[in-house]
């Protein structure tokens, strides 16, 4: 890992801890372990655009580890979503737009709520469904519209929750070769080591579901996980899931790889001997250095340079296609195509009588 790299995924990690202190309430651990995946993920690999989160092409990011949620809120501040270094400082404030948990609609970038377990998990499993009609719709030759990806953080609890077992068994029944998840397996949920409670073969069982999983040793690696992810990228028959072993408040010199440093602030003194230990001086608050914001904004505007290729495109697509153009546009604006309009029951209100009534009427 060359020393800027080092730097990018280290601020993360000190932003994260800095605003959980500061709330005096959060989750530290997971955004210190998680964050060379999510570096790795955001400047190499995901197409986005913080000056249009709403980019219809966008590969879409699901943190289901929703309780990692500073981990989310540094990335969305580095790339250049509207959200402030201030808003970081406002972590978990009353109205502030850095919840607890992720929110969508309260934060830019937000793609869905996650702080239920499993839940972003499912959702994702939707978006990718949602991304299969669109292209099946749309797409023609020549006009890839729609050939976004979606990728997701998962942890333990995830994985132990019975919804996420029926939404990756439909994944893999529906071939959603455009579902990655990146999985946290940091041997930690909130009640001690996974050995307690969760000794399954998770790989097994992906398999099992027809995923392909994709084993990273050391989750510190950015060039292993980048190579892992290419490997889904290309895969186009079978969700992925990367299995990536990371430690748990990796960096804190005594909280590292235990329960707790998963659900309450590091303390004072351990984020001091953190950000010595990481290189960066302890007293600084909230610092992010220079080369860090610029690197992350430059990915940023690679993904507003491919928006603006995207928006020539579907130019041309109107052009070639206006009737399939149209539609799309419409459906976007809550406007039925008539056919679907038609094949609507439509249903009488009934003043005539009163609801308990009709209640009562025997059928
Ligand atoms: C459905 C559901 N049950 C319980 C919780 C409370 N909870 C938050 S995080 C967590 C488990 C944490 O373990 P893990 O998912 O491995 O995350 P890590 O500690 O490794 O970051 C639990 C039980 C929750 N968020 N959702
Ligand atoms: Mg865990």
């Amino acid at each position: 890992m060359n020393e800027l790299e080092n730097l990018c995924i280290n601020t993360i990690r000190t932003l994260s801890i800095d605003a959980v202190q500061k709330a005096n309430s959060g989750h530290p651990g997971m955004p210190m372990g998680a964050a060379p995946m999510a570096y790795a993920l955001w400047t190499k690999y995901l197409n986005f655009n913080p000056d249009n989160p709403d980019w219809a092409n966008r590969d879409r990011f699901i943190l289901s580890a929703g309780h990692g949620s500073m981990l989310l809120y540094s990335l969305l501040y580095l790339t250049g979503y509207d959200l402030s270094l201030d808003d970081l400082k406002n972590f978990r404030q009353l109205n502030s737009k850095t919840a607890g948990h992720p929110e969508y609609h309260l934060c830019p970038g937000v793609e869905t709520t996650t702080g239920p377990l499993g839940q972003g998990f499912a959702n994702g499993v939707g978006f990718a469904i949602a991304q299969k009609y669109l292209s099946a719709r749309y797409n023609r030759p020549g006009f890839d519209i729609f050939d976004y990806n979606i990728y997701a953080i998962c942890s333990d609890g995830d994985l132990m929750e019975g919804i996420s077992s029926e939404a990756a068994s439909v994944a893999g029944h529906l071939k959603l070769g455009n579902l990655i998840y990146l999985y946290d397996d940091n041997h930690i949920s909130i009640e001690g080591n996974t050995e307690i409670a969760f000794t399954e073969n998770v790989k097994m069982r992906f398999e099992g579901f027809g995923w392909q999983v994709i084993e990273v040793k050391d989750g510190n690696d950015v060039e292993e996980i980048s190579n892992a992810i290419k490997i889904a990228i290309n895969e186009k028959e079978k969700p992925s899931l990367i299995k990536i072993r990371t430690y748990i408040a990796y960096g804190s010199p005594n909280k590292v790889n235990t329960a707790g440093a998963h659900g309450s602030p590091l303390g004072a003194e351990e984020v001091k001997l953190t950000k010595i230990n990481l290189g960066f001086d302890p007293e600084k608050f909230f610092y992010v250095p220079d080369e860090v914001k610029k690197y992350f904004e430059d990915a940023g505007k690679a993904g507003a340079k491919m928006e603006s290729e995207w928006n020539s495109l579907f130019k041309e697509y109107k052009k070639s296609h206006p009737e399939l153009a149209g539609e799309y546009e419409n459906l976007m604006k809550g406007i039925f195509p008539d056919s679907l309009n038609k094949a609507f029951p439509v249903l009488k209100q009934r003043t005539d009588r009163s609801l308990r009534d009709q209640l009562q009427e025997k059928p």
